[in-house]
């Protein structure tokens, strides 16, 4: 198992297709939400996150960015350590 991740795309999107594509070759389940037109969303992350690209991904409700910043985590061998603590703090708080 490991930490719940969330991930805010919209359509027509290659680096939403790339951050896609990385979760899914490391096997790793994701929530997608498209945010296409939704200006509330998109206005929510900004204020969230400070980005106000897409996607932006977040590790057991802690934003990470985007698909650069996923890659980077990934490289030093990082991302599985967030995914794996993330799915042990969710584990003790019942969620
Ligand atoms: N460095 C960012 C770049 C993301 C990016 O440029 N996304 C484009 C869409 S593919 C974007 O959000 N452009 C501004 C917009 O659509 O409002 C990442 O790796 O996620």
């Amino acid at each position: 198992m490991t930490a719940h991740v969330k991930m805010y795309t919209r359509k027509w999107c290659g680096y939403c297709t790339a951050a896609e594509r990385l979760l899914e070759a490391k096997g790793v389940a994701y929530e997608q939400i498209d945010c296409t037109g939704d200006h509330a969303t998109r206005k929510w992350l900004l204020e969230t996150t400070g980005r106000s690209t897409v996607p932006q991904i977040f590790i057991a409700g802690a934003p990470i960015g985007g698909y650069d910043d996923l890659r980077a985590l990934d490289r030093r061998g990082e991302l599985d350590k967030m995914l794996w603590d993330g799915a042990q703090a969710s584990a003790r708080n019942g969620r």
